[in-house]
């Protein structure tokens, strides 16, 4: 009989934002007609790393801070899959944060879903790089400083319309070859850092302000720091490159890589495990 896995019921308290995540991905993906067999779910560790668990698409979970190299792996190897990483701001953030800053420069066409919390759920609580009242970072504002950025975006789990919608542009970008798309979810930890009442308040929608215009990364920088400094926190489509050309994907020199000598290296190392 052949073994096959199951999506698991989630693991998460009652309340947790990324419940909201995760319908608005299972929804996205039915919007978007693209089924479990096209979609790679990749996910770091976290209580957020414990979606792929639960759909029911092919997944992997991937070391601590490491879903964006898997991610863009697989999606290298296999192009036509729809390839989706997500991961909290601990994993994403921190331990993860060398890869992040990469990925908007080089442009794998892949979805990246951050469930931000300001906190360590799964260890109990500890501050993130994105905690309120700490020195916080904002990882909009970072993708926008990177001019080769082609998606970037901020939903929030109160708002579900717009976060399915968001995931299904953020997902549909990526699919057209169009490079690396970035959503970052605001997703309460209601357990360790309930931050539904003060998010509430502080999120401000720019996608019915007419000001804001997504196609212009320098006024959506101004915009985005100066809400910052107001204490307000801007979700919408921040910022989407309006060139339709498929993204250039920027690998890493290989030029001073010669295979068959590695191969021989490799070889000879793992001969030195062999009794
Ligand atoms: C290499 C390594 N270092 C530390 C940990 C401990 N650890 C597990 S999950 C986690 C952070 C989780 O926070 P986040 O990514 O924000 O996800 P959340 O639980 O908040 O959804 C840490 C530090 C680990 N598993 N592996
Ligand atoms: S500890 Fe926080 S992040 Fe983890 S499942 Fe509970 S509410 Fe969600
Ligand atoms: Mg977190």
């Amino acid at each position: 009989m052949t073994a096959t896995y199951l999506p698991a019921d989630p693991i998460w308290c009652a309340g947790c934002g990324h419940f909201g995540v995760q319908t608005a991905l299972s929804d996205a993906l039915a919007d978007l007609n693209i089924s479990k067999e096209e979609t790679l779910l990749l996910a770091g560790i976290g209580c957020s790393g414990t979606i792929q668990n639960n759909l029911g698409t092919y997944g992997y979970h991937a070391l601590h801070g490491r879903v964006i190299p898997t991610a863009t792996g697989a999606w290298r190897a296999n192009p036509d899959l729809t390839v989706i990483a997500a991961g909290g701001d601990g994993d994403g953030y921190a331990i993860g944060m060398g890869h992040l800053i990469h990925a908007f420069r080089r442009n794998p066409s892949i979805t990246y879903l951050v469930m931000n919390n300001g906190v360590y759920g799964l260890t109990k609580g500890q501050d993130s790089p994105t905690r309120q009242g700490t020195p916080s970072l904002d990882a909009v504002l970072l993708g926008l400083s990177i001019l080769e950025t082609t998606f970037i975006a901020r939903a929030f789990t109160s708002a579900s319309d717009q976060l399915r919608d968001l995931t299904a542009a953020a997902i549909r970008h990526a699919r057209e070859g169009r490079g690396f798309a970035f959503l970052e979810i605001l997703s309460p930890c209601v357990t360790y850092n309930d931050t539904y009442p003060a998010w509430d308040n502080e999120y401000l929608d720019l996608d019915i302000d007419d000001q804001h215009d997504p196609t212009n990364r320098t006024a959506a920088f101004t915009r985005v720091a100066d809400l910052q400094t107001q204490g307000r926190i801007p979700i919408g489509m921040i910022y989407r490159d309006p060139s339709t050309e498929p993204a250039t994907f920027v690998n890493p020199s290989t030029s001073n890589i010669e295979s068959a000598e590695h191969a021989t290296i490799f070889h000879d190392i793992m001969d030195r495990y062999r009794i």
